[in-house]
C-alpha cells in the first residue's frame, strides 16, 4: 500500500493516529500489543497481509497480500468507568453490530451494494460472505482497558478461500461489482468516518434500526446452532427471526410461539428450509 496515499486517505477522519504494517500476524493482535504499550483512544492498525488473521473461536481469517482490507480500530476505555460510553454492559455486543452496519452503509454509499448482516458479525452480499468483524475486549484485572474492533473485507477475487475450507460461501467485492474494481483506500476512509460517526450512538434506536433493517433472513425461519470448535452440537432454537432487542440480542419467535433472545457467542445462524 502506498504510504502517502494512505496518509491522505486517513487525514481528517478523526483518528488520533494509525499504524500501517506491510505484514503482521493479526491486526487485532498488533492492536492488543499497542493497547498494552499505551495506545491512545481511537487509533487504527492496518495491514496489507496477515499471517495469522483470526476469526471467532480461534478460526483463521484469510488475508493474502494486496487483496484485502484488514484493520483494527482501538478504543481505549477511561480508567474511571463512570460516564464512559461502555457503562452499558451491552456495549460490547453492540460494537460487533457497529462494524457491520458501518461497512454495509459504506458499500451502499460508494457502490450501491445492498449488503446484509448475518448476525452478529458477518457481512453478506447476495448470500455470500464478503467481510467479518471480530470485537475483542482487553481487561486490566477487572477493569476494561480497551476494545478492538477488527474488520476484514475481501476486496479482490483471488483472495477468496477455496469453498471446501469455508463454513459459509464467500465472495469478494470485485466479484460483486463486476464492471469496476473496488477502491481499498476509499473504502477504508469512508469506513473509518462511518465507524466514528456511529460510535457515540450505538445505544440509540436509530442505530438499532439501521442494524435491524439489514439483518439477513429477517422474517424468515432460521435455526441457531451452538458450535464447539468447528463442529456443530445441534440446534438450540428454531423459529422466525423477528429483529433485535435494545442490547443487540437476536429475537426469534420460536415454533412454540415464544419470544427467544439469543446472545452472541459460539453460535451459527442459518436459514431453515
Ligand atoms: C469472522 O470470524 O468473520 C471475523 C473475521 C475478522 C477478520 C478481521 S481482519 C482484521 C482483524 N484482524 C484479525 O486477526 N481479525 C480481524 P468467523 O465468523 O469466526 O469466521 C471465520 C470463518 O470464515 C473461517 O473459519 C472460514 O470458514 C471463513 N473465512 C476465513 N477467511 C475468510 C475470508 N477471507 N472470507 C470469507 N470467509 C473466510
Amino acid at each position: 500500500m502506498d504510504k502517502e496515499a494512505l496518509n491522505r486517505s486517513l487525514d481528517g477522519t478523526g483518528l488520533a493516529t494509525w499504524r500501517y504494517l506491510e505484514r503482521v500476524d493479526s491486526t487485532n493482535s498488533e492492536a492488543a500489543r499497542w493497547l498494552e504499550a499505551g495506545a491512545p483512544d481511537i487509533c487504527l492498525v492496518l495491514a496489507n497481509h496477515q499471517l495469522a488473521g483470526r476469526g471467532r473461536l480461534g478460526r483463521r481469517w484469510h488475508t493474502p497480500p494486496d487483496a484485502a482490507l484488514a484493520m483494527s480500530l482501538i478504543l481505549r476505555i477511561p480508567g474511571d468507568k463512570a460516564g464512559n460510553r461502555f457503562e452499558n454492559p451491552a456495549a460490547l455486543q453492540l460494537l460487533a453490530g457497529l462494524g457491520a452496519v458501518a461497512l454495509a452503509e459504506v458499500l451502499e454509499d460508494l457502490y450501491g451494494l445492498q449488503a446484509q448482516i448475518k448476525w452478529p458479525n458477518d457481512l453478506l452480499v447476495e448470500g455470500r460472505k464478503i467481510a467479518g468483524v471480530l470485537v475483542e475486549a482487553h481487561w486490566l484485572g477487572s477493569q476494561l482497558d480497551g476494545v478492538v474492533i477488527g474488520i476484514g473485507v475481501n476486496i479482490l477475487k483471488r483472495l477468496v478461500p477455496p469453498a471446501e475450507t469455508l463454513l459459509f460461501p464467500a465472495a469478494s467485492l470485485e466479484e460483486c461489482l463486476q464492471s469496476m474494481l473496488p477502491d481499498r483506500l476509499a473504502i477504508l476512509r469512508s469506513l473509518v468516518v462511518k465507524l466514528l460517526a456511529w460510535l457515540p450512538h450505538i445505544d440509540t434506536v436509530e442505530f438499532l434500526s439501521a442494524w435491524e433493517t439489514r439483518l439477513a433472513w429477517r422474517g424468515e425461519r432460521v435455526q441457531v446452532i451452538r458450535m464447539a470448535d468447528d463442529s456443530e452440537s445441534g440446534p438450540i432454537v428454531q423459529g422466525h427471526l423477528t429483529g433485535l432487542d435494545a442490547s443487540g440480542r437476536l429475537i426469534l419467535l420460536s415454533d412454540a410461539g415464544e419470544k427467544v433472545l439469543v446472545e452472541a457467542g459460539d453460535l451459527r445462524l442459518r436459514p431453515v428450509g
